[in-house]
């Protein structure tokens, strides 16, 4: 199946893992307006120089694209998936049902209903498919990002001493005493 420029097959993901850099980490979400959240997962993933591929998977727009991914998301080297839908917001369970890769779902803020449909959508997964669920919106990204970190960072000893150093540095940029001002 085609979407632009790319032809979106498990084969597809496979290629580009055994010929490109190592990306541990896919970040995938349901729409483009979902970027404007989910970039800040990648950012975040950034800081440590974890490398990522961002991708639209839509569970209901572009359901075929979601069962390629899945399928061939493990093969194709990643560790860690972070999934930000919004509304009815399937992509996370869905994927997840379809790899046994560590799944976080970010809940996107939604215009109806300020991402609470989002949220119980992604949170409420029945026993036997996790779904790690984070906050709505920019903070569930960057703590699914920091989260895919920790995971990483057990099998990785530099990583893991780059996640204490930022979790050391954010406790000292914390002041003391709050200041006026804007
Ligand atoms: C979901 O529908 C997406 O994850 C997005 O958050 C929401 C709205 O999508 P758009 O109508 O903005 O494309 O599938």
């Amino acid at each position: 199946m085609r979407s632009g420029r790319r032809t979106y097959t498990s084969a597809f993901f496979l290629r580009e893992a055994l010929m490109g850099t190592p990306r541990p980490v896919a970040i995938i979400m349901g729409s483009q307006s979902d970027w404007a959240t989910m970039r800040h997962a990648a950012a975040t993933l950034d800081e440590f120089g974890i490398g990522h591929e961002a991708l639209i998977v839509s569970a209901h727009r572009t359901p075929e694209r979601l069962f390629a991914f899945a399928k061939g998301a493990k093969a194709a080297g990643f560790k860690v998936i972070i999934a930000g839908a919004g509304g009815a917001a399937h992509l996370p369970g869905m994927t997840a049902a379809l790899t046994s890769l560590p799944v976080f779902g970010v809940p996107v803020e939604s215009k109806a209903l300020s991402g609470e449909d989002s949220l119980l959508s992604i949170v409420q997964m029945p026993a036997g498919i996790p779904v790690g669920t984070l906050a709505i919106g920019r903070a569930g990204a960057v703590n699914a990002a920091l989260l895919a970190a920790a995971v990483l960072a057990l099998s990785d000893p530099p990583l893991a001493a780059q996640l204490e150093a930022w979790r050391a540095r954010q406790s000292e940029g914390v002041a003391e005493r709050p200041v006026d001002g804007p």
